[in-house]
């Protein structure tokens, strides 16, 4: 039984996945993705509680503990992961705050799966938290649970962080449940986001719907002030920089360059495949790059490492018919024998699989319609010490904001994107490494070290709002 934390995680999904091995004996590994790779080395040190759904459907698990993580499972029904997960949170909020670039599901009984789901996961952590403990919710699967967590236990001093992006108010608008929602984010000391942005559309909408009035980052209720703050962020510098200098990552990477032929360029992109992700729109532009005979098969490969992912949403299923239909059609018509332009990979791959590829790659392009941040674009600028290799990345992603340097890139423009696909192959070695020494320069600063200290240290200051003297947070009627 793992006792009370004065430290806690709380995310949709625990940090690791159950591994079957050929004997039929049950492990659990640490999961690849952004936000895994982001805290669990936050949480060794801290030797905190993450609490989070195991992934299977009725799972209910004692505590247990795993790479110096005490795990507390939270048990999801099947139709319950079909409703507040694929549903609620993958086929409403996702698109509605990524712009809208998939139509957002409105329905109550998503909405209604959503809200108890999130009940529980704030009663579980009320029931794990020490006196005074910190707890720092993630996501937006997990939006209400700052407010029902204040209410349990006025005493925790509570952060939440959106690692995607917060949309505009008029968008936002759409949501039938919005008050709800806004009141729940509420419940927290600190809200963080991506970029300043978002911080300031979520400020703007407290105003418009609530009547609550903010200064500067503060958000003033009647009797607390929460406040929001962009915390751009980042990846592990240091554990990837190391990684692409052993000498078996070198050399798996020019063993990657062979198998591909050898081309001059080697272009990559690395994504969840997602329809945020703008993959449809590169590899069109790779296409036509091929067709207009800019580029010739034998001069450039592009690789597209698509991971799967939430297979069971409507919108994924086709997206993954879609880009396979489109893969196909590219080579169809601009193969020649013995060399295919396009080489994609439905897979997942382990991290120095990855950091091969990045290393071996000479362009990354990375295309999002919208994104909150992006590792992947921070990841390749890692792992180039050499200071070769260019990254071509839309202005759409949050990474954007930070690596000027890069090939900058309006996805939804495929004259843009050729023109930058381009650049970024016939830019001379001097102009690539003046544009990735100082990429470098910025995700070596802000690593994701940085990132969690910087959110933690904001949210225990003194000068964070004292925890709630009354039991539940309010807000001036209008
Ligand atoms: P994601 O949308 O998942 O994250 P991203 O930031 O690119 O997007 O993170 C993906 C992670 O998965 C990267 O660390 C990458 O290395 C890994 N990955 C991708 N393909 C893989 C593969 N085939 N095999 C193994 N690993 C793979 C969300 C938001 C982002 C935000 C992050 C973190 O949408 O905007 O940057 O959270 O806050």
């Amino acid at each position: 039984m793992v006792g009370r934390s004065s430290f806690l995680i709380v995310a949709n999904r625990l940090p690791v996945d159950r591994v079957v091995e050929q004997d039929g004996t049950a492990s659990w590994r640490r999961s690849p993705g952004g936000l895994v790779t982001a805290i669990a080395p936050v949480m060794q040190r801290r030797h905190g509680a993450w609490l989070g759904w195991p992934g299977a459907p009725d799972e209910e698990l004692e505590p247990f503990e795993q790479d110096g993580m005490n795990l507390i499972s939270i048990p999801l029904t099947a139709e319950e992961i079909e409703l507040y997960y694929e549903g609620f949170s993958n086929a409403t909020l996702w698109p509605l705050y990524h712009d809208v670039v998939a139509p957002p599901v409105f329905e109550r009984s998503m909405w209604e799966a959503y809200r108890a789901v999130n009940e529980r996961f704030a009663r579980a952590a009320a029931a794990h938290a020490e006196q005074g403990a910190v707890v720092w919710v993630q996501d937006y699967q997990l939006q209400l649970v700052p407010a029902m967590l204040r209410e349990l236990r006025p005493d925790l001093r509570i952060g939440f962080f959106l690692h995607i992006p917060f949309p505009p108010v008029e968008l936002f608008w759409q949501l039938p449940w919005r008050r709800e929602l806004v009141q729940g984010l509420l419940g927290a000391d600190l809200v963080g986001f991506q970029l300043p942005g978002g911080a300031a559309n979520f400020r703007r909408l407290c105003r418009r719907l609530l009547g609550v009035p903010y200064k500067g980052s503060e958000i003033f209720l009647e009797d607390r002030i929460v406040r929001t703050q962009a915390f751009p962020i980042s990846v592990d510098f240091g554990e990837l920089d190391e990684m692409v200098r052993r000498p078996e990552v070198v050399s798996r990477a020019k063993e990657i360059r062979m198998e591909l032929g050898d081309p001059e360029h080697v272009l990559l992109g690395v994504d969840r495949l997602d329809y945020t992700k703008g993959i449809g729109q590169r590899l069109e532009a790779f296409g036509e790059l091929l067709k207009d005979g800019r580029i010739t098969p034998g001069e450039a490969v592009f690789v597209q490492i698509a991971t799967p992912s939430r297979e069971r949403v409507e919108e994924y299923r086709r997206l993954r018919d879609d880009i396979e239909l489109q893969v196909g059609r590219i080579n169809g018509e601009t193969s020649e024998f013995g060399s295919q332009p396009i080489q994609y990979f439905h897979q997942s791959y382990p991290k120095d699989e990855l950091a091969a590829l990045y290393l071996a790659a000479d362009v990354m392009v990375v295309t999002p319609l919208r994104d909150g941040m992006n590792l992947v674009a921070k990841e390749y600028v890692a792992c180039h010490h050499d200071l070769n290799g260019a990254l071509v990345l839309s202005e759409f992603a949050g990474a954007a904001d930070e690596l000027r340097q890069a090939f900058l890139v309006n996805p939804y423009d495929v004259e843009d994107l050729k023109r930058q696909m381009l650049a970024a192959m016939r830019a001379t070695p001097h102009e690539l490494a003046r544009r990735m020494r100082t990429m470098r320069r910025r995700v070596a600063t802000y690593d994701v070290d940085r990132w969690a200290s910087e959110f933690l240290s904001s949210l225990e200051s003194p000068s964070a709002s004292e925890p709630a003297m009354s039991r539940s947070a309010s807000w001036p009627s209008g």
